[in-house]
């Protein structure tokens, strides 16, 4: 069901200067194609911008007592809107980006839950409906840059087929052969980027397209494997840690600088995955000392910096302010050093069930439609991508498609009875090490939290802990054992969510479920 009443919708499409564009395009006469040009170079170019790991407390627009610089942010933050009550899918890497580009939980996997590992096939099929393609069919030219971490189909060398093998068997891998399975057979029409975790996944050597940028040829150096979280792995002789970061920045803005001069026809879509700040922070020379933290807030500057040479790319083509520029982060952060509450002031951090593992910093800059310095604590999802882009492009998404995903258009337009449409929100933490995984869903002012634990054999039923987020919103008082009726209502609709799909949990179906 649309979020926004067709009359709102048609409003905010005229304002756009869209509404000519949505219906029965390809019956036009060539004078009717002039104007759909027109209104086809009014769409805004959407640039979606996520750090890896950076923390709600890293950024000073949501901290400002942290230790590291985020001039830039803040100034997306000051022109945009900036939300409170954010969320990652999940406080783990890929289950959050899968999320992202198919509106779904990673629980509907084959996976599950955890990560991505290297050489591990894909966790999107290609006949599903990514972002990447509901952009594309609706107009625009896409391109991902960054870490791709939701696997790629790998040639081998001897045996005819696909490798699907953890980093044991990487010799057997042929990388004169192209990769297949990744972002340009989900809907992306450019791709340069890695693989996994871009500076500790092997293999590590860029790819553009589905060719390798040369052949990682050979193994990772001792002095490497002492990076913390380091994979050790085949790796290009040329590669350099420090310069990833670098590196991604420059094809990102190169995409950017392409577009204008190819494409001036067609807006874009850059989906801009970086590797910061994630592990092992090997900074680059120019950053290093940029915070009062050390190297992981180095490596965090370092998104700040890269996010300024987007914009500045923007700026010089003339497009900044028709364009949609979204910030945020895959998850919660590793905890910070030195007195950087790296999480702000909430509990956990990346991989928990608590705040400080899924909230996270998201700030939409649209001059054009949103007011500038706006602040927004209506709950959101990362997961919500999918919905809020299908319903600003009047795209239909089928029944099969997005379950998961609830259009924050409004909320994104400073409309805040967005938050009494979403039936609830759920984030995952990837469950490391249970099968089942582990959950938190939070409804009206509750908060409950399913530990699915295989630690122990006797352990078999699901521990719960309950917050009032109202009066709690740090989680330090764990109510589930006076309130066992809301923790079997949370629990039930929890599996409702998990069995229908969030986006299918309104009406007559939720209140059957309170
Ligand atoms: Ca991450």
């Amino acid at each position: 069901m649309p979020l926004l009443n067709r009359s709102t919708r048609r409003d905010f499409l005229k304002k756009i200067g869209i509404i000519s564009f949505s219906a029965n395009i390809f019956k036009r006469d060539e004078v009717k194609k002039k104007s759909f040009d027109k209104a086809f170079a009014a769409r805004p170019n959407v640039v979606f911008i996520m750090a890896d790991d950076m923390g709600w407390g890293d950024v000073e627009a949501y901290n400002p007592e942290s230790l590291i610089p985020t001039p830039n942010i803040n100034r997306l933050a000051k022109e945009g809107i900036r939300f409170t009550d954010a969320h990652s899918g999940c406080a783990l890497c890929s289950p959050t980006r899968y999320g992202i580009l198919t509106g779904r939980f990673y629980w509907r996997t084959h996976k599950k839950h955890s990560l991505v590992m290297p050489y591990d096939p894909p966790v999107i099929p290609q006949e599903r409906l990514t972002w990447a393609q509901l952009m594309h069919r609706s107009g625009y030219r896409t391109g991902f840059v960054g870490k791709w971490h939701l696997g790629l189909w790998y040639r081998a060398k001897k045996k005819k087929g696909f490798k699907r093998q953890f980093t044991m068997n990487e010799d057997e891998v042929d990388f004169s052969k192209n990769v297949v399975g990744g972002p340009c057979d989900l809907g992306f029409d450019y791709f340069f980027g890695t693989a996994g975790c871009s500076t500790s996944d092997a293999p590590y050597c860029f790819i553009e397209n589905r060719s390798w940028v040369g052949v990682p040829s050979m193994q990772s150096s001792e002095e490497l494997h002492k990076l913390p979280g380091f994979y050790p792995g085949v790796m290009t002789p040329d590669w350099d840690l420090e310069q990833v970061d670098v590196k991604l920045a420059e094809k990102a803005v190169h995409f950017i600088n392409a577009h204008k001069k190819e494409n001036q026809n067609k807006p874009f879509f850059l989906y801009y995955a970086l590797s910061a700040p994630h592990i092992p922070w090997v900074n680059p020379e120019f950053i290093r000392g940029a915070s009062k933290e050390g190297p992981r807030g180095d490596m965090n500057a370092l998104v700040d910096w890269c996010v300024g040479e987007v914009r500045r790319a923007l700026e010089a083509q003339g497009v900044l302010d028709d364009t949609i520029l979204i910030f945020t982060s895959d998850n919660g952060p590793r905890r910070g050093a030195k007195s950087q509450k790296s999480a702000g002031p909430f509990r956990g951090y990346k991989n928990s069930a608590y705040e400080g593992g899924h909230r996270v910093p998201f700030i939409v800059r649209w001059p054009r439609n949103i007011e500038p310095g706006a602040l927004s604590d209506v709950p959101i999802s990362l997961t919500d991508m999918m919905a809020t882009f299908a319903e600003f492009l009047d795209f239909s998404l089928p029944g099969n498609a997005a379950e998961d995903s609830i259009s924050i258009l409004p909320a994104i337009l400073g409309d805040e009875n967005q938050r009494i449409r979403r039936p609830a929100l759920i984030a995952d933490t990837g469950g490391h090490v249970s099968e089942l995984g582990n959950y938190s869903i939070r409804r009206g002012k509750w908060k409950l939290i399913e530990i699915n634990s295989q630690t122990s054999r006797n352990q078999k039923t699901p521990r719960f802990e309950l917050y009032d987020m109202e009066k709690d919103p740090y989680e330090t008082t764990n109510l589930a054992t006076d309130n066992q009726d809301v923790v079997e209502k949370m629990d039930r609709f929890l599996q409702a969510c998990k069995q229908k799909g969030l986006r299918f949990m309104s009406g007559e179906f939720r209140s059957k479920h309170r």
